[in-house]
């Protein structure tokens, strides 16, 4: 065998050959006009990034030069117009810049987040994960903290774990089912410091989180700071944590000008509201305000991109360090996600943070059974249930017969717009 591993030629009439001098010219010939298409497509790549780059640096400097105009302002009556239109429109620029980055991907309503290179194929290229099951969570945290560790102990995934940073580089999704509810959980790269500002996978993590229901923000014992740090990164990306929009509504006229309605006395001056209003294009409009809002949540308000999400808190590898009683709290759950220490109470404040209920579906001519569960939530009524079965189904159905929690008797005839519970049966009529 030759030392290459490959046979020479059997002997006989050999193919005109080129000579060497000539194939090395061609060989150059080919590397140069490989350089110079990749170098074209470079350029061009390249260029269209400065240009995106820049326009972004162009509108980051002004939303610092703005922010830093209103913390040079002092706050008093006479000020909060002035500070109000500021806020108003930092926001606005920060809903043109994640507009121009939304913009770049595409995508599709049960689509989550921007993930370039993603999974996705065809049109949907950049909108990686989809959204399955009665919810989706994301955890998001820290590199090196335990995520893929958690994911697949509490799912059918198979994340990679290593004891370095960034082991996880896309989006990695497990479905886990609990109480017969199916919840979708993603695990996603690190968030390092100026993730917003696109550092690691800064930007594409937070779009992913923009789409979930429920986030769990995990770091480990020793980094319980970046529970904060995160926060406020997703705070400054318009994510809102843990609290409802506010109640206002906006409703665009032609003309008439700015009128504002409110049954609740607010702190803000009415010129406030309406320089925050035309600051966001809105010049004719009724404004209801139906709760006392702060000029953060007015703004909000008017803003397009804002989401409101609900978030647990934990910290992992609590078996290297187990809490001492001062720290725990209501608000942060300590748990291993190597040993399994914590999960049960995870899971548990999971389905409690969602809202969710079991109730069972009670087919006609059926005895009352538990055969086909329904995951709904707290609050709803039995019509959003019929809902849920289908359009179709809820169609020609008036009231239903229920069983066990909320019946005063079995089998009592209710109308649709009785409210569910845990564990009620229900026979649509
Ligand atoms: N002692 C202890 N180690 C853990 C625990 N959970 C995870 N680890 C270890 O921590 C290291 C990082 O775990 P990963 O699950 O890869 O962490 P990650 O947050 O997904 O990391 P990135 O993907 O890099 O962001 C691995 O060596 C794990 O074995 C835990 O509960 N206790
Ligand atoms: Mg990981």
């Amino acid at each position: 065998m030759h030392p290459g591993g490959i046979e020479p030629p059997p002997d006989g009439p050999k193919p005109p050959t080129l000579s060497v001098k000539l194939r090395v010219h061609i060989q150059v010939k080919k590397l140069y006009l490989n350089s110079v298409i990749i170098s074209h497509m470079t350029q061009f790549e390249s260029r269209k990034k400065v240009g995106q780059d820049r326009t972004r640096a162009d509108v980051d400097a002004q939303i610092e030069a703005i922010e830093k105009e209103i913390r040079e302002t002092p706050y008093h009556k006479g000020t909060e117009h002035h500070i109000g239109k500021l806020r108003a429109r930092v926001a606005r620029l920060k809903d043109r810049a994640f507009e121009q980055s939304s913009k770049k991907g595409g995508g599709g309503r049960r689509r989550l987040g921007h993930w370039p290179g993603g999974r996705a194929s065809g049109s949907e290229r950049g909108y990686a994960v989809k959204k399955q099951g009665d919810a989706t969570i994301v955890l998001v945290g820290p590199p090196s903290v335990g995520k893929s560790t958690l994911l697949n102990k509490l799912t059918n995934a198979q994340s990679k774990v290593a004891p370095y940073a960034f082991t996880t580089v896309t989006v990695i999704p497990g479905m886990m089912v609990f109480k017969n509810a199916q919840i979708q959980i993603l695990d996603v790269p690190g968030l390092i410091e100026g993730a917003e500002e696109g550092k690691g996978r800064g930007r594409e993590v937070i779009s992913v989180v923009r789409g979930a229901d429920l986030l769990i923000i995990m770091t480990e014992v020793g980094k319980e700071d970046a529970i904060d740090r995160i926060k406020k990164a997703l705070e400054r990306n318009g994510i809102r944590l843990n609290t409802a929009p506010p109640d206002v509504q906006i409703d665009k006229k032609l003309s008439g000008g700015l009128i504002i309605h409110s049954n609740i006395k607010q702190d803000l001056d009415k010129v406030t509201i309406k320089e925050i209003a035309s600051e966001f294009g809105v010049k004719n409009a009724e404004i209801y305000i139906k709760e006392k809002v702060t000029m953060d949540a007015l703004v909000d308000s008017f803003s397009k991109n804002r989401v409101y999400v609900s978030v647990i808190q934990v910290i992992n590898k609590a078996d290297l360090k187990p809490p001492k009683p001062s720290d725990l709290s209501e608000e942060i759950l300590f748990i291993s996600a190597e040993t399994g220490g914590g999960l049960p109470g995870l899971k548990d404040k999971i389905w409690e943070v969602l809202n969710f209920i079991n109730v069972y579906l009670v087919n006609p001519g059926e005895e009352p059974n538990k055969d086909i569960p329904i995951i709904a939530k707290v609050g709803e009524s039995l019509s959003d249930i019929a809902l849920k079965i289908g359009s179709d189904f809820a169609e020609d159905k008036k009231e239903a017969k229920i069983w066990g929690p909320g019946a005063k008797f079995p089998g009592q005839e209710v109308s649709l717009t009785t409210k569910v519970q845990e564990g009620m049966q229900i026979r649509f009529i």
